[in-house]
């Protein structure tokens, strides 16, 4: 019976493994065989004299990166990776692999992003590759758990959508038989309606479409968001949320990953608790007074202004109360100070990683704050309809699964991130 690589001991006596021919060395008399599967990496060794033919001819004809079944006697090694080796008895080529490989899986030869990208199922068997990716599946997993805890309903919503949730710009137009259609920005109305219908607590873990012109290291047409929303819940509950969600999927990741973590080089600890929240005036003054520019009250943090926030923050934190004008018609403004609203982005001190608010749940003050956006009721007309049948106050956030984990394990590129990419130049594979 095949076991997994990683579980051969130093002490195991026999094993029987399936797996990728990682590297050959053939010395003349004695051979290596690097064999690697997702666990690990084991060498096999034959040693021409003692071997069978059969297991000779097997090994010589076999190329990197065929699949290979090995039998065989298991020994102490202390040079060997993992303190042991395998002897092989027998020795069956699974499935050939071709040369020249289009991508070098021992990373002798670096590859450029664009090239891997383009044999991706190549640059993941890289172990470092697979590494990014299993850590990815352990945050998901262990936020998707920790809400589970918390009373979360999962739900999933439309992906196509006849209107625009975050205004009407950075929308895809599907072909919708007769009818216009987008693909969505965002699963915002749909969460908020879910609120309507008595939910209390949803999250969804699932794709957004944003038609950004940008080619950026931080920015992909196709993300993935980790929604949620909470009724009778305020900005600041929110908040609170946000922070466990964060702590959690570094805890996780620093339990469950160390051997993939130590693939990578990188020991991302667990940020420390509570994040500071300062406000966005107060942001603004600290970033005007780093790059020697005057930012005034109601412009964006551009780049610039966020990387010397962060700088001076030197880890997470929250930016809090927005001007109203420049935040969504959902976010709720404060009644004694209707220009300021309890909205907030979390902040990595590289990006920033999810914004929230409060929602507006009263129907009046929604349209209204619809129609200052230059955008009209009419066509939110499914949205706006639940707000006039009981909706609690409520409250949520967005956080992109992507930059989550680029920020954790300090990847230079969002799409170290991804699996399959998809930015202005990529639509394969
Ligand atoms: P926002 O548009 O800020 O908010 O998106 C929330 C988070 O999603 C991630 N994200 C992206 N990641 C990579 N590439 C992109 N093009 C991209 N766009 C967004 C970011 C961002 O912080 N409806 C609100 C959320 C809410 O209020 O609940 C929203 O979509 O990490």
């Amino acid at each position: 019976m095949r076991i997994p690589i990683a579980d051969i001991t130093p002490e195991t006596e026999a094993a029987e493994i399936i797996g990728w021919v990682h590297e050959i060395r053939d010395l003349g008399g004695l051979a290596f065989y690097l064999i690697r599967d997702r666990s690990g990496i084991i060498q096999a060794t034959i040693v021409k004299k003692k071997a069978t033919d059969d297991v000779i001819e097997a090994a010589k004809s076999v190329s990197r990166e065929s699949v290979v079944r090995i039998t065989g006697p298991v020994r102490a090694v202390e040079k060997a990776p993992g303190g042991r080796e395998l002897i092989p008895e027998t020795f069956e080529v699974i499935a050939r692999a071709e040369t020249p490989l289009p991508l070098d899986v021992a990373e002798k030869v670096p590859a450029e992003l664009d090239t891997r990208l383009d044999a991706r199922f190549l640059d993941a068997r890289r172990p470092r590759i697979s590494a990014i990716f299993q850590i990815r599946s352990t945050v998901t997993h262990a936020i998707a758990d920790l809400l589970a805890r918390e009373g979360f309903i999962t739900i999933q919503t439309p992906k196509v959508v006849a209107a625009a949730t975050e205004g009407g710009t950075e929308l895809f137009p599907i072909a919708y038989f007769e009818k216009e259609a987008f693909l969505n920005q965002s699963p915002q109305l749909y969460k908020q309606m879910m609120m309507a219908a008595g939910f209390e607590k949803v999250v969804e873990i699932g794709p957004i479409f944003r038609a950004e012109e940008h080619n950026t290291v931080r920015h992909l047409n196709e993300a993935t968001s980790i929604d949620v929303e909470v009724s009778f819940a305020d900005h600041h509950d929110v908040m609170n949320l946000l922070e466990r969600v964060i702590v959690t999927a570094y805890e996780a990741v620093n339990d469950r990953c160390a051997s993939q973590l130590e693939v990578l080089g990188v020991a991302p600890g667990v940020p420390e608790t509570p994040f500071p929240r300062i406000t966005y005036e107060e942001a603004i003054g600290i970033a005007s007074a780093k790059i020697e520019e005057d930012l005034a009250y109601g412009d964006d943090l551009g780049t610039a202004a966020e990387k010397a926030l962060g700088e001076e923050m030197g880890e997470h934190y929250f930016v809090v109360d927005w001007p109203t004008e420049i935040k969504p018609y959902y976010a709720l403004p404060y009644e004694d100070r209707p220009e300021v609203c309890r909205a907030f982005d979390l902040m990595h001190p590289r990006m920033e990683l999810s914004s929230g608010a409060q929602r507006v749940h009263r129907h009046d003050l929604l349209v209204e704050q619809i129609r200052a956006k230059g955008l009209s009721p009419e066509s939110f007309e499914f949205y706006l309809q639940p707000f006039l049948y009981g909706m609690p106050p409520h409250a949520g956030w967005g956080l992109g699964a992507e930059r989550l984990v680029m920020t954790m394990l300090d990847l230079p590129n969002i799409r170290e991130a991804v699996l399959f990419p998809r930015d202005r130049h990529r639509l394969t594979p």
